[in-house]
């Protein structure tokens, strides 16, 4: 019998609205709700799914690399692949084979693009015919922010309430069409691996940050700000909001004991440029963002996007710049 190969391409998302912090460490459930834009094609994950009764195992490759099953990075992909062949009813093994078109430890999220692209290829591969929900809640026990890159556009991950997770997946809240003009211009200050991960960051954040303690509330109060910033398409109001829950998530991290510091000071230099560029026009042309690393994102919008690039041209130490405008979400390309 003939070996299936499906492959599917998905992209990583840039938080507006971040997560940082779980009240479910196992089935990753989150202690606030979170907004991100989906990234376009331009950064990307390219995973193909095999089918066979021939292979001896099922394996994945990441970037040409074999995962072990029992490895930290690598044991919910696995599970939640028996997970899916479990549903499928299906005794074929199968071998992943997934690719990052940007560098793993460049401060793109490559954990959601990785992992909702898996999640999406594998309901294909095994023909499950889920609903993206579904798809949302799966990926999301992988990685939690995985599941908003399930969605293309604009994308909020309801926390939810339920003890079960059966109420906190992703949701399309404005398609990539709505607000077109949006980017995100990425400069890139550091590609060395970080040292504290997501996961355990977050975690000891929760812990030991009394700052923590006010965050969900902050979050809430920022995700209805942007919700309505984009509603009403005001720039200004949403690189407002944009900035004030990066500085947030980042301030409770250094409340955390030990401090977790990610940003640093080219970073900061980014952050002063953003700040003095805003000013000199009166009026707020673009956000900067920080993940869990010191690379900055720009949020802006095309018609500012020279002014932007004049801007970080100006910093020094930046290694590369990418641009990417809002995505559609993961697809099948072959089957
Ligand atoms: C976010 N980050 O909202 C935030 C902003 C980093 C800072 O989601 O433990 O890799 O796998 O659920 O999703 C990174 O955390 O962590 C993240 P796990 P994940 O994009």
């Amino acid at each position: 019998m003939e070996d299936h190969i499906t492959t599917c391409i998905g992209s990583p998302n840039i938080a507006f609205i971040k997560y940082w912090g779980k009240r479910n460490e196992e089935l990753i459930l989150p202690t606030n709700s979170s907004l991100s834009m989906t990234l376009d094609e331009s950064i990307n994950t390219k995973t193909s799914v095999t089918l066979s009764k021939n292979l001896k195992g099922d394996s994945i490759f990441i970037n040409m690399e074999e995962q072990k099953p029992e490895s930290k990075s690598a044991y919910k992909l696995f599970s939640i692949m028996r997970y899916m062949k479990k549903l499928a009813s299906t005794d074929k093994k199968i071998s992943v084979i997934s690719e990052n078109n940007f560098p793993t430890s460049s401060g793109i999220a490559s954990s959601a693009s990785g992992s909702a692209t898996l999640v999406y290829a594998l309901s294909h591969a095994l023909n499950l015919n889920l609903s993206q929900r579904e798809l949302s809640i799966i990926a999301r026990q992988i990685s939690g922010s995985a599941c908003r890159s399930i969605f293309g556009g604009l994308v909020m991950w309801e926390r939810g309430i339920l003890e079960d997770g059966s109420d906190s997946f992703a949701k399309q809240l404005f398609d990539n069409n709505y607000w077109s003009d949006l980017i995100d211009i990425i400069a890139i200050v550091s590609v060395d691996k970080k040292k504290i991960s997501s996961r355990a960051g977050m975690k000891k954040t929760v812990e030991t940050s009394p700052l923590y303690k006010t965050r969900p509330e902050i979050a809430e109060i920022n995700l209805k700000t942007a919700i309505q910033a984009i509603t009403n398409k005001n720039f200004d109001e949403l690189a407002g909001v944009i900035m004030r829950d990066s500085n947030n998530m980042h301030a409770t991290m250094r409340d955390t004991y030990p401090p977790i510091v990610y940003m640093n000071d080219i970073s900061n230099q980014i952050v002063n440029a953003v700040n003095v560029l805003n000013d000199s026009l009166s009026e707020k042309i673009c956000a900067y963002t920080f993940d869990a690393g010191p690379n900055a994102h720009i949020i802006t919008t095309k018609s500012n996007e020279n002014m932007v690039m004049n801007m970080l041209h100006e910093v020094k130490g930046i290694k590369t710049i990418l641009h990417s405008g809002v995505g559609f979400g993961p697809r099948l390309i072959q089957k």
